[in-house]
């Protein structure tokens, strides 16, 4: 179905990111260094455009003086595979632009708005300048791309920071408000636009506080489909839409929105994992190598029963209350101190900004507090560390684990909940899952359920976990991968390319336009 989908897009797809699949750095030397993709949305997208020609277009976030890659915008990627590569083509943003786009805009209004994290919202007035410039800078490029297209152009963007470009391409395929388009550069000049919001839609009484509420939203209107990860936050969009902008008429239970003589269409399609390449990784002879030095490196005895955590060091990740919880399941089932110790891999993000590089600092203090109240000479209850992982190595301590523990705050999705689940082997672990991820709506029924603020409740259900019979704990653990096995990654860009050709061609089958 993929294959036949994808087909259908040929090299008429064209992806925009923020982050780019394949970071570049030149010395000054002339030598370039390119690094790999790791995990995530990246490595799945890449993996898309190796079978089709397209381009994807992403900020050139590598060391880089603009006069050695002065003209250099694109370049062919991947590096080591010819057969099947792409075009990159790279933003080139200036220090100023990345601090208003990306660190204010992006990160300090976007970012908790949509999280529900008012308090945690900055003003910013002059970097929406900045934002609105670098989202002008994607719509050329995007537009560019897609009339170079050889097939019918698709061009499919991604996330949070992008939220002005769908109009800003639609000025400039001359498409703009007639509801037909004029096709001034050709019959590819309007593209089909599709949106992937990464991260929840808040409820209307939380985003009515944003600051330019009607741009962001005339912006998404721009797109043909616009897609969110579960159906609560298309209903949150279809609400915000019919209240934050003038001239709109939504239809709820179809799902779509009429605006400046186009219909954008919201649909549901949650993000899935790469399944049997993470059990060939958790299976590898790296990820048992790992597991065993990590066991020995680290001090945690062979008999010892472990729960892991990986995160970004993200306020919305809920490691704090994680580590709450943690402390007081020990307080209060002693017979778990020496017997059970927590890992938590963070991997540093965003620090430039206050509010991570305080969440980091409260992380470490969370961490100390716990193993200096228990930790014996032969026992630490958490083993906290930033140092990078590979993906075989991330596997390997999945599989190991006793319990997968994802507490999010709030998370549009969640990867980790789903590569936990499908690294699991003959003896798998149980899920420990917050209610407030997206996964959960799809998940929940068969993790054990935590609501990460209710530290009694969430040390109460780590008990569970650690305690569950083990018929009950193998039941748990097949539902959970038959799941994330039938909704796995290749099926999510299938829901969304099948999506995508509905909406281009609304009697269904492939798009004809
Ligand atoms: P993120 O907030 O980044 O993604 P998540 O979905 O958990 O959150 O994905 C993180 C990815 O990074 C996972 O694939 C994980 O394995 C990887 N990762 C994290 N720490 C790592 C480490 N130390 N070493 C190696 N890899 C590491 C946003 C949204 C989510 C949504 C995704 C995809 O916030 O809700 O699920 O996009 O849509």
């Amino acid at each position: 179905d993929l294959d036949r989908l994808l087909a259908a897009v040929g090299d008429g797809l064209v992806v925009a990111s923020n982050r780019q699949p394949y970071r570049h750095d030149y010395g000054d030397d002339g030598e370039v260094t390119v690094d790999r993709p790791t995990g995530g949305l990246t490595a799945g997208l890449d993996e898309v455009m190796r079978r089709v020609d397209g381009t994807w277009i992403a900020w050139g976030d590598g060391e880089a003086d603009a006069a050695v890659v002065d003209g250099d915008d694109t370049v062919s990627v991947p590096p080591d595979d010819a057969e099947h590569s792409y075009a990159l083509r790279r933003l080139w943003l200036d220090e100023d632009e990345v601090e208003g786009y990306y660190y204010e805009v992006a990160n300090q209004v976007l970012w908790p708005l949509c999280h529900a994290a008012l308090g945690t919202v900055e003003s910013c007035g002059d970097a929406w300048v900045d934002y609105r410039r670098v989202n002008d800078q994607f719509a050329d490029a995007m537009a560019d791309a897609a009339a170079d297209a050889d097939g019918d152009p698709l061009v499919w963007l991604h996330d949070y920071h992008l939220a002005l470009a769908p109009r800003q391409v639609r000025e400039r395929t001359g498409a703009e408000g007639s509801g037909e388009s004029r096709h001034v550069g050709g019959p590819s000049a309007d593209p089909t636009l599709a949106h992937t919001w990464h991260i929840p839609w808040p409820g209307w009484d939380t985003f009515r506080a944003c600051p330019n509420r009607a741009a962001i939203l005339d912006g998404l209107l721009g797109n043909d489909l616009l897609v969110f990860h579960v159906p609560r936050y298309c209903e949150a969009f279809l609400r915000s839409a019919d209240r934050g902008l003038d001239g709109t008429a939504v239809d709820f239970d179809a799902g779509t929105v009429d605006y400046r003589g186009r219909t954008t269409t919201v649909r549901a399609a949650p993000m899935g994992v790469p399944v049997d390449r993470i059990r060939e990784q958790a299976d590898s002879a790296e990820a048992a190598g790992f597991r065993a030095a990590f066991r020995k490196n680290r001090g945690i005895d062979r008999d010892t029963r472990l729960g892991v955590g990986v995160d970004r060091l993200d306020y919305t990740k809920g490691i704090v209350q994680r580590l709450d919880a943690i402390e007081r399941l020990l307080a209060e089932r002693p017979a778990y101190r020496g017997e059970f110790t927590f890992v938590q891999v963070g991997t540093e993000s965003r620090s430039a900004i206050p509010a991570y590089a305080d969440y980091q600092d409260r992380v470490e203090a969370a961490v100390e507090r716990v193993n200096d109240r228990f930790a014996t000479d032969d026992w630490r209850p958490v083993v906290y560390t930033t140092d990078y992982v590979s993906d075989e190595g991330l596997a390997g301590l999945y599989r190991e684990a006793d319990l997968g523990v994802v507490s999010p705050v709030r998370d549009g999705m969640n990867l980790v909940a789903q590569e936990f689940v499908a690294a699991g082997g003959d003896d798998p672990g149980v899920l420990v899952l917050s209610d407030q991820a997206g996964v959960h709506d799809v998940l929940g029924e068969h993790a054990v359920s935590v609501r990460p603020h209710d530290t009694e409740g969430f040390a109460a259900a780590l008990d569970d976990a650690l305690s569950m019979s083990e018929r009950e704990r193998r039941r748990r653990a097949n539902a959970l991968a038959d799941g994330v096995e039938d909704d796995d990654l290749d099926s999510w860009l299938a829901d969304v390319l099948g999506a995508v050709a509905s909406v281009a061609s609304p009697d269904g089958g492939v798009p004809t336009r």
